[in-house]
């Protein structure tokens, strides 16, 4: 109507991306020159301009088993027809338990028990908590330090920022969760640049966490939190032995120790889990992700049984609650049915021994890179990679995301984090992939200032 000062817009116009305060982004660069995708299949995502777009990320570490796939997509529909959503506190659902019997069955020993989350984020704040009252319960209360390390992701929940070690996503929050403590991180340019696979030097690191004992002292740690691989930070493979040196420390402390499988997890270094790949078993693992392959959001803590038990001795009445921790939405039908249908892929198609079959050729066409003169390091494990990139002068970050949003308009994902490219394609990748994800980063990098 003429003259009327309001214009009521029922269907929000698709250009207008103001509204939407997009995580993790830079959201002025980025509405003013938008990347949006609208479909994907298999290795591939097609963006909002009709390009088919090469997935070297997976997403974000999470489509394992490629785009699209069927059968999720049949479970998720079929899932949601039946029984949309069960109470998830004092009631059940025959998925749910179903799907954490098929998790304990992948993992080793005694690593049975599983507490279903929504996200990584909330797996580690729910594995913290964990530890925790573990040690309450076993009359060990004055155990309630938590140590992480330094360059250390753990989602971005204030337990996950806390025990994390990347600057940028503590510094802007406060005083954060007490109690916390750091290890040293385990990057050593100097004596490992572009070794392949684990790094020869560095397990003598896992003895930071003496350190920190003869500090703080044992009595009062309840738990330690690593990633296996440092992923988000830049891919930081552990040096050989030091995880499980890290594991004897622990266990000659009476201390917790928790593997951040987040990225890790379900076949992205050609095993079931870190845990298999370095034959040290933790006492919890987070984990979400390829859980669903991405497809609907779930994470899921896992437990050995010594803790699940010490909750059920420990908890008094059979009536009483023995955790007082939960989601509404945890173990939800639909992710179950994801999860399971996701589950199944990865077993019929042998993906985590497919990933375990193209590492070599990985390796290899990852660490061709070393020949341009702006990559200061190549570092590799399965089917994981970081490209470090020497940073421009007074720029950081900048050279690295350059080469993002040229690999973008050249139709391939990559993702970058400070100057370093991080690259995890779905484990369906084939070698003609991977030849194009290299070859596309080395033109652009051979073009770029
Ligand atoms: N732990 C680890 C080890 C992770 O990698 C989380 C926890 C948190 O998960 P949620 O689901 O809450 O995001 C993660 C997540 C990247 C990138 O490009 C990495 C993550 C998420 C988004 C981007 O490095 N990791």
């Amino acid at each position: 109507m003429a003259g009327n000062p309001i214009a009521v817009d029922f269907e929000p116009s698709p250009n207008n991306l103001e509204a939407f305060w997009m995580p993790f982004t830079a959201n002025r660069q980025f509405k003013s020159k938008p990347r949006l995708l609208v479909a994907a299949k298999d290795m591939h995502y097609t963006s909002h301009d009709g390009r088919q777009i090469l997935d070297g990320t997976a997403g974000l570490w999470c489509v394992n088993a490629g785009h699209g796939r069927q059968k999720i997509v049949e479970a998720v529909g079929a899932q949601v027809g039946k029984m949309d959503y069960a109470p998830a506190f004092q009631m059940g659902h025959p998925l749910a338990f179903q799907l954490a019997s098929r998790l304990a069955a992948l993992l080793p020993g005694d690593l049975d028990h599983v507490f279903f989350t929504n996200s990584g984020s909330e797996s580690v704040d729910t594995a913290l908590k964990i530890a925790i009252a573990y040690h309450r319960a076993k009359g060990d209360g004055a155990r309630q330090r938590l140590i992480g390390r330094e360059r250390g992701y753990h989602g971005v929940g204030f337990g996950g920022i806390s025990v994390g070690g990347i600057v940028t996503n503590r510094k802007y929050f406060g005083s954060l969760l007490n109690g916390v403590d750091h290890m040293r991180h385990t990057h050593m340019p100097d004596k490992n640049a572009f070794s392949k696979g684990e790094p020869t030097h560095g397990a003598d690191l896992a003895e930071d966490l003496e350190r920190i004992v003869a500090l703080h002292d044992a009595s009062t740690i309840a738990a330690v939190i690593v990633e296996p691989v440092a992923c988000s930070t830049g891919v930081l493979v552990p040096p050989l032995g030091y995880l499980k040196r890290l594991r004897e420390i622990c266990d000659k402390h009476g201390i917790l120790l928790i593997f951040d499988e987040v990225i890790t997890g379900f076949g992205r270094l050609g095993t079931n889990f870190a845990t298999d790949y370095f034959g040290v078993v933790p006492d919890m693992i987070t984990t979400a992700k390829g859980l669903t392959n991405g497809s609907v959001p779930m994470g899921a803590v896992f437990a050995r049984k010594h803790i699940y038990d010490m909750f059920m001795d420990a908890g008094g009445a059979d009536h009483l609650i023995e955790l007082f921790h939960g989601y509404t939405y945890s173990g939800h039908p639909v992710a179950c049915a994801a999860a399971l249908a996701t589950l199944d892929i990865y077993k019929e198609e042998g993906l985590f021994d497919r990933a375990k079959d193209l590492a070599p050729y990985w390796q290899d066409a990852v660490h061709s890179l070393k020949s341009n003169s702006k990559v200061i390091d190549v570092r590799n494990l399965g089917i994981i990679a970081g490209i470090e990139l020497e940073s421009i002068p007074g720029k950081p970050t900048a050279r690295a995301f350059d080469a993002f949003l040229k690999c973008y308009e050249r139709g391939v994902l990559i993702r970058t984090t400070g100057d370093i490219i991080a690259l995890s394609p779905p484990l369906i990748v084939e070698k003609k992939h991977i030849d194009q994800i290299v070859d596309t980063i080395s033109d652009v990098l051979k073009e770029a200032a």
